[in-house]
């Protein structure tokens, strides 16, 4: 435990902030999403390239941080808050620090976590328990007795109970004692009524208005959609509804969200390998809006790049993270391929061809400037959607390389509006971000 305490100590907290994915500089999958204190608080498993067999192209996670937000664009990385060398039971060369979630009960903190065992195959299951949601998480001496499988899911129930729920040969579910550390009764089987073989892991369980939600990933030719089922009472049985998510274009293998209900909207936390196109097992987080429609059954989520959250005029305002984009001769790319991180821009390759970006807030005073980040060659218009503009702008030639420029705008704006750019004369326009002062 010492280092996970020095850890804590040592590492200060950073602010990231972005669109989709949420969180830069790091891969993170699975994401668990709760509300503790007011805020936020994402748990994700933390992927990276196995430093012991780099060729082996397979998951690898040896710790996890914690994430919070108040806004849902700023993120602040807590940290390590546990390492697999610190879980007693757990081997620590395993590189099995699988997706996890946490709960709160009584004041305290309870993180789930599959991890491979000292002795034996597969996974087991453990817990950790901190006084704070940022940790430090003390593991528990041994895995939770009877659980053998991956995913945990941790349900505190209206009727009062904590359930745990994992994916191990199918979807298991069962009370949680009161200690919220072993099982208060034989697990129950939550698939028996679900339809066939592409049920296989990442079962997410929460209670809305009376109903249950069984959420988790369908495996359809090697890639995961997102379905659900519903249920009266925490242990089913559950009834298959539907899709909420489909499967991805680029064929990332897997998809592993939650839900989570945060100032009066739902979200969709998920995965996708937005910084690693080329290699699936490097995943990063991504947040959506939910909604429900009158019955309860869920709304079918559409991925975006733009994801949720207000993003301030005073920028960057990275358009590359669009809302919606003209269909011909428009594209996206890394601006470093070997660096991800750095993110990408927005290639707009012909006069007509535009990018939207909704809910900037141009706050209470209109801005005087607009700045480019930008190469290529054209004139360009910067709208509020489509009707009010803020200006034409003849961009200084760069061909080279980027280049910052900044000049008068002719409009104002105030408030939160959705912006538009449009190349209006000229051959392409490359564009990283824009903001305003
Ligand atoms: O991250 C490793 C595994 O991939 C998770 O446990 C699954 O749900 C899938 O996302």
């Amino acid at each position: 435990m010492k280092k996970i305490l020095v850890l804590a100590v040592l590492l200060p907290a950073v602010t990231l902030s972005a669109q989709n994915p949420v969180i830069r500089g790091q891969f993170t999958a699975d994401p668990t999403a709760r509300v503790f204190e007011g805020k936020v608080w994402l748990y994700a498993s933390h992927d990276i390239i196995s430093p012991v067999e780099p060729e082996r192209k397979w998951f690898c996670m040896e710790d996890y941080h914690a994430f919070s937000s108040e806004d849902l664009v700023h993120w602040t990385d807590h940290g390590v808050i546990l390492d697999q060398k610190d879980v007693p039971w757990g081997n620590p060369e395993g590189y099995s620090m699988w997706a996890p979630d946490c709960v709160e009960r009584n004041g305290r903190y309870y993180f789930y976590f599959p991890d491979a065992p000292k002795a034996g195959r597969g996974f087991a299951v453990g817990v950790a328990v901190a006084d704070r949601p940022d940790g430090p998480f003390t593991p528990a001496e041994n895995s939770i007795e009877g659980v053998f499988g991956i995913d945990p899911c941790v349900l505190v129930a209206s009727d009062g109970n904590a359930y745990l729920y994992w994916s191990g040969m199918g979807f298991s579910g069962a009370k949680l004692k009161e200690n919220m550390v072993g099982l208060d009764g034989p697990p129950v089987r939550l698939d028996a009524a679900l339809p066939g073989p592409g049920l296989k892991e990442g079962p997410f369980i929460f209670e809305r208005d009376g109903k249950f939600y069984l959420t988790y990933p369908w495996v359809q030719d090697r890639t995961e959609s997102l379905v659900y089922a519903m249920a009266d009472s925490p242990l089913g049985p559950f009834e298959y509804k539907g899709k909420i998510m489909e499967k991805s274009p680029n064929e990332c293998w897997t998809n592993h969200h939650s839900f989570v209900e945060y100032k009066g909207q739902w979200y969709l936390f998920y995965h996708h390998n937005d910084y690693s196109p080329d290699f699936d097992k490097n995943r990063s987080v991504r947040i959506d809006k939910v909604r429900f429609n009158p019955d309860g059954t869920i709304e079918q989520v559409t991925p975006t790049y733009r994801g949720v959250g207000v993003t301030p005029a005073s920028g960057p305002v990275q358009v590359d993270r669009y809302s919606g984009i003209y269909h011909v001769a428009t594209y996206i790319d890394f601006l470093n391929p070997s660096k991800p991180f750095d993110g990408w821009y927005v290639h707009l390759g012909r006069p007509g061809a535009w990018v939207r970006y909704d809910e900037v807030d141009f706050g209470a005073t209109a801005p005087a400037t607009v700045t480019f980040r930008y190469r290529g060659c054209a004139k360009v218009s910067v709208l509020l959607s489509d009707e009010e503009s803020l200006g034409m702008f003849e961009l200084p030639a760069a061909k080279a390389g980027w280049k910052e420029v900044t000049l008068p705008l002719t409009g104002t704006a105030t408030g939160l509006r959705n912006l538009k750019l449009r190349v209006e004369e000229g051959a392409w326009l490359d564009v990283d971000w824009v903001s305003f002062e």
